[in-house]
């Protein structure tokens, strides 16, 4: 056997050994013709025997394959002839895919793209939009704060509740007439559901001329929902109050699991809501420096995370933050 070197000349110790006419074949054959108590000797020979050259049989031909393969390679030497282990890529994760695209559908309507803090003075998030300590609108956003000594003028710090401060900190920088959005992220202290994360993406817009009115908001954001969702997609406009501005509304999209006969994402309503907006309050124009005797504007500011659910139709938005590769591998 040790003799051998090709699968040729092992095939040819195979016919000799074990193939039909072999020694060891005849044995096994003729063990019929024994009386029992030889026959039970004899066949436990020859089957051991058969064993043993079936065992020395395969030890070879894996012997011959590794070599085949490595050329003789030393043990242990790495095989470099081998195929490579495949490399798993990955792809861009569907909130940021959703963004990117977001980002394209308003920078093409004359939108410029702008970004800011996470970590946020109170000053920005609340006081400068017209909600001072106290205010109860401040309990709608349960704030992380962050364990700082406050700054010298009293300013607190915390993770932005909102992408509503970056109103004030572009009106601060750019004069009118101003047309950005802001993607981010956003913190808030509250439980989580099928429609709730503590940590999720914003978009905010934000648009200040002269002249500006509601009707362009409504524009702006039945253009998006078009471009988006699809010209059939049934969208609603609902007052709502947001104390930074004046008048303010909220915007829902027809939900896409039941189309509006109301299922659990939607809390049987038909409808979910994706932003707020109306139209920029006076005192949030003069904090940003902006006369609202000159200009006026309208912000919306919508969540991210809600919009793929209403998209495709999924069912909790805490799929996208789950890690499960067979979910996110879909986008
Ligand atoms: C309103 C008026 C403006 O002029 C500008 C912006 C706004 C929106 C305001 N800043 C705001 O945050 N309103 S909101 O609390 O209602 O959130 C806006 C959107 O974020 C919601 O419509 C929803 O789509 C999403 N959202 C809110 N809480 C969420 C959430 N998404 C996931 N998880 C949460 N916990």
């Amino acid at each position: 056997m040790d003799a051998i070197t090709s699968r040729e000349e092992l095939d040819a110790w195979r016919i000799k050994y074990l193939g039909k006419k072999s020694a060891i074949l005849a044995i096994l054959k003729g063990l019929g013709s024994l009386p029992v108590e030889e026959r039970k000797v004899a066949g436990a020979g020859a089957n051991s025997l058969k064993n043993e050259l079936e065992a020395l049989l395969k030890e070879k031909e894996a012997s011959l394959a590794g070599g085949q393969a490595g050329q003789d390679k030393a043990p242990g030497a790495v095989d470099i002839t081998l195929p490579g282990k495949p490399v798993d890529l990955g792809h861009i994760h569907p909130i940021t895919q959703v963004l990117y695209e977001l980002g394209e559908i308003f920078t093409s309507m004359g939108f410029e793209v702008v970004e800011g803090p996470e970590v946020e003075w109170d000053y920005y998030n609340f006081e400068a939009l017209n909600i001072p300590k106290e205010h109860p609108a401040r309990d709608s956003m349960q704030t992380f704060w962050v364990d700082a000594p406050p700054a010298e003028d009293g300013r607190e710090m915390l993770l932005r509740t909102h992408t509503s401060p970056m109103q004030i900190r572009v009106m601060e920088k750019q004069k009118p007439p101003l047309r950005i959005v802001v993607p981010g992220r956003v913190f808030r202290y509250e439980a989580t559901d099928a429609t709730h994360l503590h940590m999720f993406h914003q978009i905010e817009g934000l648009a200040i001329d002269k002249g500006i009115t509601m009707a362009d908001l409504k524009g702006s954001l039945y253009e998006f929902s078009r471009r988006f969702f699809g010209p059939d997609r049934r969208v609603r406009f609902r007052c709502d109050f947001f104390p930074f501005v004046e008048p303010g509304v909220e915007m829902a999209v027809e939900c896409a699991v039941c189309h509006g006969s109301g299922c659990r994402l939607c809390s049987q309503s038909g409808w979910i809501e994706i932003l707020g907006a109306g139209m920029v309050h006076p005192r949030v124009l003069e904090a940003g420096g902006i006369d609202p005797e000159e200009y006026s504007g309208f912000a919306f500011g919508m969540g991210i995370e809600r919009i793929p659910l209403l998209r495709y139709g999924i069912d909790d938005i805490r799929l996208f933050y789950s890690n499960d590769l067979r979910f996110l591998r879909q986008f």
